[in-house]
């Protein structure tokens, strides 16, 4: 079965990092677009800026538990360093936006990890707009999809229960 791209009345919020800005402002472009070609309307897409990713998601869960949104996309880009920085900050990142993704399941809200975490700048770039597609483009994408498919199962308390064998 083909996956559901309907964006038409969704509303989504995209949190997305100021740290390494050349790279992210093209993954919120590719965000904005890709959830535009699928429909979802200008006025119903939020940009919300953090200081890096570490921040992310915390403005994610804030968003995810506003009711105001259908799907929430986390954007960034952590560059690998010489320090054990990265992992942490891409480590809490990715744990943080995925501890959100589990807790808003149940009420069929969407939220997505666009979050670059790469050994070099040059590959970061590939991953916004040039060599390898668009990462936020992508996550677009996945958010979507993602609230089609969350909602084509029941919630807590809206199955009619189990079938039962005849
Ligand atoms: N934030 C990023 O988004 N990307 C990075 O590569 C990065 N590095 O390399 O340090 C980064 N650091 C900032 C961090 O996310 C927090 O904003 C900061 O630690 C304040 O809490």
């Amino acid at each position: 079965m083909s996956a559901t791209l309907n964006g038409a009345g969704l509303r989504v919020c995209v949190v997305a990092a100021r740290f390494n800005e050349l790279i992210v402002k093209e993954l919120v472009t590719g965000a904005t677009e890709g959830l535009e070609r699928l429909g979802v309307g200008r006025e119903d897409i939020d940009v919300v800026r953090t200081p890096g990713a570490f921040e992310v998601p915390a403005l994610v869960r804030r968003a995810a538990l506003s009711e105001r949104y259908d799907a929430v996309i986390a954007l960034g880009c952590v560059i690998r360093g010489a320090t054990p920085h990265f992992d942490y900050v891409a480590g809490e990142c990715a744990k943080g936006v995925g501890a959100v993704a589990l807790e808003l399941a149940p009420k069929g809200i969407a939220v997505v990890f666009g979050v670059l975490t790469t050994d070099s700048i040059e590959q970061a770039l590939e991953r916004a707009g040039t060599k390898a597609g668009n990462k936020g483009f992508d996550a677009a994408m996945a958010a979507v999809e993602t609230v089609h498919a969350l909602r084509s199962i029941p919630g807590p308390g809206q199955a009619s229960g189990p079938r039962r064998k005849r």
